[in-house]
């Protein structure tokens, strides 16, 4: 079992979500201002709804810490939602194609799809944020940084190589579609005006890129241990996202060999140096040094406001889908997530390999560890 471990509840439209992470080290110093910066960050972006001018999301910390930093116990972490009317919504009985509504309600056996929808929103990914947030700190104490943005929104694709990490949060902080490449973010914007315009939807695909990770999280040995692999099932999870690539992705297959691997250079500084990263910092199912890269492909939301066809759970009948306030775009929020996400498997990947019951201790066993790499 991973040291960290952690689980969310709540409804879309119900009181409050909830998150409880049990195995973070004690001495954390837990910047609310930061968790809530990354919240903030999660509402934003060209393209969101009605909800999001509801919401003021906020994390209160209501376990796991006194004087405002962990004492090792389970952390638990609650976000209200101010459009708190579970029980007052109308029942949704046409189901929207491409959303959880119809496998839901047979799989529950329910009569109304809002039993279904109140979970599986995307207004889950709120406490995944918090989460992360608190998974970001933990990594900052171990020098690692993360950052995510668009690479490409409908079928307008960002320039953004040659850009430094500093570089694309930067700019992509600075726009409203989170895309570094600012002739490229006018583009989506009108992409998404367009889609909006045609009452419809449109996805598109953020990278998510991780720095100061060190060699050898993970491991070759054993399929549940391969760090990649982790990050894949854990970004998949994000609702509405249909692809992970890693580095070079499904390009890899499209080139020969000489044309994909990194070649290993001598050492600078005590390490091993790279001629690139189109392994996208895995080999072997292990880190290998260089930026963590990987990119996620995510599918129009699936609510319209020119719904497609459907059939009526109660009549069987012929209809359109139902129509419920949502967004035009929410791939920016996307990138947000993406990033909890990678927090919170970098935390895992961090305490498994180096333990921990403090911060202390943890960042004394990490130090002690690159230091060996250096002399290797
Ligand atoms: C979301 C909250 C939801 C939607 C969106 C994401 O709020 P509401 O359903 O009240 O408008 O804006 O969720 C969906 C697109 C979906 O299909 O559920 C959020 O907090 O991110």
């Amino acid at each position: 079992m991973p040291q960290l471990r952690y689980f969310t509840a709540g409804e879309s439209h119900g009181q409050c979500l909830i998150g409880v992470v049990e195995g973070l080290p004690a001495g954390l110093k837990l910047d609310r201002a930061a968790i809530n910066r990354d919240l903030a960050r999660r509402q934003q972006g060209y393209g969101r709804g009605g909800r999001m001018k509801i919401e003021a999301d906020e994390a209160e910390i209501v376990s796991g810490v006194r004087h405002d930093e962990t004492i090792g116990s389970p952390v638990t972490l609650m976000v209200k939602n101010r459009d708190f009317k579970i029980n007052e919504l109308p029942a949704v009985t046409k189901p929207r194609p491409g959303h959880a509504d119809l496998a839901g309600v047979i799989k529950y056996d329910r009569q109304d799809a809002r039993d279904i929808l109140e979970r599986s929103s995307a207004r889950e990914t709120t406490m995944r944020v918090a989460i992360g947030g608190v998974c970001k700190l933990l990594l900052a104490e171990v020098g690692v940084d993360i950052v995510g943005h668009i690479v490409s929104l409908g079928t307008v694709q960002a320039k953004t190589d040659g850009l430094t990490f500093a570089q694309i949060r930067e700019r992509s902080e600075a726009s409203e579609v989170r895309c570094a490449d600012p002739e490229a973010g006018e583009k989506m914007i009108e992409a998404i005006d367009a889609a909006k315009g045609q009452g419809d939807t449109i996805g598109g695909v953020f990278e998510v890129i991780a720095i100061g990770v060190p060699i050898g999280l993970g491991s070759h040995v054993h399929w549940d241990r391969k760090l990649d692999a982790n990050l894949a099932r854990a970004l998949m999870s994000i609702q509405a996202m249909k692809g992970v690539e890693v580095g070079l992705g499904f390009e890899a297959a499209r080139r020969f060999g000489s044309q994909v691997h990194d070649e290993i250079l001598p050492a600078q500084e005590g390490v091993f140096t790279r001629a690139g990263n189109n392994a996208g910092g895995f080999e072997g199912g292990m880190t290998n040094g260089q930026p963590v890269v990987v990119r996620v492909a995510m599918k129009p939301l699936s609510t319209l406001m020119k719904p497609m066809r459907s059939v009526d759970i109660q009549t069987g009948q012929e209809v359109k889908a139902t129509v419920e306030r949502s967004d035009v775009c929410a791939t920016p929020a996307a990138a947000v997530i993406g990033e909890a996400v990678v927090a919170v498997e970098l935390a895992k990947a961090f305490l498994d390999k180096f333990g921990g019951d403090s911060v202390r201790e943890l960042k004394r066993n990490v130090e002690s560890y690159r230091e060996a790499c250096q002399r290797w």
